[in-house]
């Protein structure tokens, strides 16, 4: 039996935001946050009142205490995978501030101590006490410890019956090369039954432009249903039943699009635990996604579950 709704694997790190306009060399002042992909998604998952397990590792130094109280007050999320170590350091990234588009960021990460996670701790999680795997691209980027982690994590995970999601979260910095990037994360999505990639990260993955053929490439691979965000314009999904396009919600200001895609993972994965059609997941998906583009972290505008009704009753559509 399930104790939990979902697990993840991934690395946080403490994010600085630059306060003003320019490029990060010359910036003098920033504000800390704090980041990590998968802690996105699960910081999402839980504000909308689902149990979460974070497996990672923290250093024993300021940030990771940092990160470490932060997800203490995030009350849906188990820390029993959650390492300390005092050999490796916490990771952490600069973020620049923009008017329009995204962001330039620089990441302080290399062999940080989420990257030497002990692969024989990870096998030991009990995924059996879950419903659903959450993974990202990043996290196999990080060490080819971490990657054949989150493979071996994979395949116990379909043997034990979860559902999987996988984001690939494109991240060409972290890799060896492009062609193990594309390698790796096309052999992860044969395993997914939810591929949510942009469509950007799309066509790299692909070889192929519009959201059809690219979903078709996944499904023909193995994938079961294909989601490709498409930025304000909402998402495209298709499986072998369905073919169609998602309309997105419309924000007044788009202040930083970092963390979209994580909080858009929150709200599909919700939405289906809950027993919601694919469309009526990625429609809650798209309203996630909305909400977090008008805040400056990657995360502090995750909405609870009350929010966000609210914001999906304020543009007149009724998906949850
Ligand atoms: O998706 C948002 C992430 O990019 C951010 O929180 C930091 O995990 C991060 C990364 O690797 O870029």
């Amino acid at each position: 039996m399930s104790l939990y709704d979902v697990i993840t694997i991934g690395e946080p790190m403490v994010v600085f935001i630059a306060e003003e306009f320019g490029k990060l060399k010359d910036v003098k002042l920033f504000s800390k946050g704090l980041a990590g992909a998968e802690l996105n998604t699960s910081i999402g998952l839980s504000r909308l009142g689902h149990s979460v397990s974070y497996i990672t590792q923290l250093g024993c130094d300021p940030f990771g205490e940092y990160i470490y109280d932060c997800i203490e007050k995030e009350s849906n999320i188990n820390k029993d995978y959650i390492k300390k170590t005092s050999k490796y350091t916490t990771g952490f990234y600069l973020k620049s501030k923009v008017l329009n588009g995204d962001p330039d960021i620089f990441y302080y990460r290399e062999n940080s101590a989420a990257a030497n996670i002990n692969s024989k701790f990870v096998q030991n999680v009990k995924l059996e006490h879950f419903k659903h795997f959450h993974v990202t691209g990043i996290t196999p980027s990080l060490s080819e410890n971490m990657l054949n982690s989150v493979i071996n994590l994979v395949k116990i995970a379909i043997d034990k019956g979860l559902s999987i999601s996988f984001d690939p979260n494109l991240r060409p910095q972290l890799w060896e090369s492009q062609e193990k990037m594309v390698e790796v994360l096309n052999y992860i999505a044969t395993f997914s039954d939810y591929i949510m990639p942009n469509i950007e990260e799309g066509k790299i993955l692909t070889n192929k432009d519009r959201p059809e053929e690219i979903a078709e490439f996944f499904l023909n691979k193995g994938t079961k249903n294909v989601v490709i965000k498409l930025g304000e314009k909402g998402c495209f999904v298709k499986n072998h039943n369905i073919s169609e396009y998602i309309k997105g919600l419309k924000v007044n200001r788009v202040v930083d699009t970092v963390g979209a895609g994580d909080a858009f993972a929150a709200g599909f994965i919700s939405g289906i635990l809950k027993g919601k059609t694919i469309i009526e997941s990625a429609n809650i998906g798209n309203a996630m996604g909305a909400i977090i583009v008008t805040h400056k972290g990657d995360n502090e505008g995750l909405p609870t579950l009350s929010e966000l009704e609210k914001f999906i009753k304020s543009n007149n559509k009724v998906i949850i």
